[in-house]
């Protein structure tokens, strides 16, 4: 005679009150009765729900660490009991005995997850409070933008800010904060200061009213910053260099990462810290897209920004220029082939700018010189390699760790990459380039000092958490030891 189960209620198993049950069988074999289960009807209910009110009643007012103790226990005799209890749910239920494990498992990990979040036993709440004045010091390849990245959510979060632009760009700094004032916000809580960074920016950063530092330039500039900011205990977000690749897979979509390694290694004239600076294609398709890229690349149109027909303008200055010349010069020393550009532009009209030609550095071996280091222009060397494994060496062995991108079909491929490529943001079948505003921005390595401009991390950045707790017992609960009710 298969035996007959009982409700739980009140305290106790008792049978129900319609005294009726239903047999529960194997579904597998159903000559294998099971047991039989009280069919119970409303009155059972009406009893257990006034028995559960009075243990509401009781349990809510035990303090949550002691009921977090109890589902501990739970958790423990889960464990226990694990492949006994798995070994009666298949034979209820028919799923196979891994899963029923796993399903044991599930309530082991929830118990012992349920008992951590006991030791929430007082009201606790936090919330973010603002900094001070926040020092801003931006660079020039992105006037308007990247001061807005540091400025908005300093200001959002209730930080007065001292904005320090680049040299080259004061202008549109001048604008954006035209713009603030009309805006409404009072006029003492923006405060422009252009000049030099080593005396303005210096002066910013070592002033001891000045708590909170975001700084994106070059990784020289960062370290000595860094090194007055971590003398004076201040809280510094760092964005830095970066020599950030693109990996060509053979079974890429060739014309999609033609698209994408023109425009991530010379839009912006290749002046980004995320610029596609060197593109590691694998042998089978390297000689064909290289072939393409020359061939667009000669037939981007140099000139002025403001001329509609023109894709690459010019360099900011005049080092800027001499830098790019420098490392041209320095990759023909150490062997790279100049397979297209690799000099001014010789066109009527662009002789009082600072144009340079977009350049394509081929035969470029990992660890040469313009294969390591920021060239902040229009140049991109190009690395053969013979698997995913070595892309992601040579993008890896680098001191920088800003951008990455893998051009692939492969999903598979495509998710490896993703853990394995060492910088803060990859893209798959896009460029190094166009990180947008509701995502975390930075780098890791010598780009940055672990700070994310962008997204929810940056309000993290500009504000000091608080954390309150209110203690309405009426005596003294000592944290940690005093566990029981
Ligand atoms: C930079 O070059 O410092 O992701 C910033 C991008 C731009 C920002 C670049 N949205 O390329």
């Amino acid at each position: 005679m298969p035996e007959n189960f009982k409700n739980f209620i009140a305290g106790e198993w008792v049978a129900p009150r319609t005294g009726a049950y239903f047999e529960n069988r194997n579904p597998a074999d159903s000559d294998d009765v099971i047991g039989c289960f009280p069919r119970s009807g409303p009155d059972d209910v009406t009893r257990a729900v006034a028995s559960a009110q009075r243990g509401f009643a009781q349990w809510s007012r035990t303090p949550a660490p002691i009921r977090g103790e109890v589902l501990h226990r739970v958790g423990d005799l889960l464990v226990q009991r694990k492949e006994d209890i798995a070994r009666a749910m298949t034979r209820e239920m028919g799923k196979v005995l891994a899963e029923t494990r796993g399903d044991v498992q599930e309530g082991i990990d929830t118990a012992h997850y349920a008992h951590t979040e006991g030791r929430r036993n007082k009201w606790a709440m936090s919330f973010r409070r603002p900094i001070g004045v926040a020092g801003l010091i931006t660079p020039f390849n992105f006037p308007l933008a990247i001061p807005t990245w540091k400025m908005f959510p300093a200001l959002l979060c209730g930080n007065a800010v001292l904005f320090k632009p680049a040299e080259d760009v004061p202008h549109t700094a001048h604008l954006l904060v035209e713009i603030l004032l009309e805006a409404g916000l009072p006029p003492e809580v923006v405060q422009l200061v252009h000049g030099e960074g080593s005396v303005v920016g210096k002066a910013m950063v070592e002033h001891p009213e000045v708590p909170v530092v975001s700084f994106t330039g070059s990784t020289e500039t960062g370290s000595i910053i860094g090194a007055t900011c971590g003398r004076m205990h201040k809280r510094l977000s760092l964005e830095m260099g970066g020599k950030n690749a693109m990996i060509v897979m053979d079974d890429a979509d060739l014309d999609l990462a033609l698209d994408g390694v023109l425009w991530g290694a010379f839009g912006t004239t290749g002046q980004r810290c995320t610029a596609t600076s060197r593109l590691i294609v694998h042998e089978r398709v390297h000689d064909r897209l290289v072939t393409l890229l020359c061939d667009r690349a000669e037939r981007m149109r140099l000139g002025p920004g403001l001329d509609a027909k023109t894709d690459v303008g010019p360099l900011i200055n005049e080092d800027a220029r001499k830098k790019v010349e420098y490392y041209v010069g320095v990759g023909r020393d150490e062997g790279a082939q100049v397979l297209t550009g690799g000099g001014r532009p010789a066109a009527k009209g662009l002789e009082r700018g600072w144009f340079y030609q977009p350049t394509v550095l081929a035969g470029v071996r990992a660890g040469m010189r313009v294969e390591q280091e920021e060239i902040f222009g229009p140049v991109l060397s190009v690395i053969k390699v013979g698997s995913l494994d070595e892309a992601v060496r040579v993008n890896n062995d680098v001191k920088y760790g800003l951008s990455s991108s893998l051009y692939t079909r492969d999903v598979n491929a495509a998710f490896r990459a993703m853990g394995e490529l060492d910088t803060g943001i990859t893209y798959v079948n896009a460029p190094t380039i166009g990180a947008e505003a509701h995502l975390p921005f930075g780098g890791v390595k010598q780009t940055g000092n672990g700070h994310r401009e962008g997204g929810w991390e940056v309000y993290d950045f500009y504000s000091e958490t608080k954390v309150v707790y209110v203690d309405f017992s009426g005596k003294l609960q000592r944290a940690q030891i005093d566990t029981e009710t």
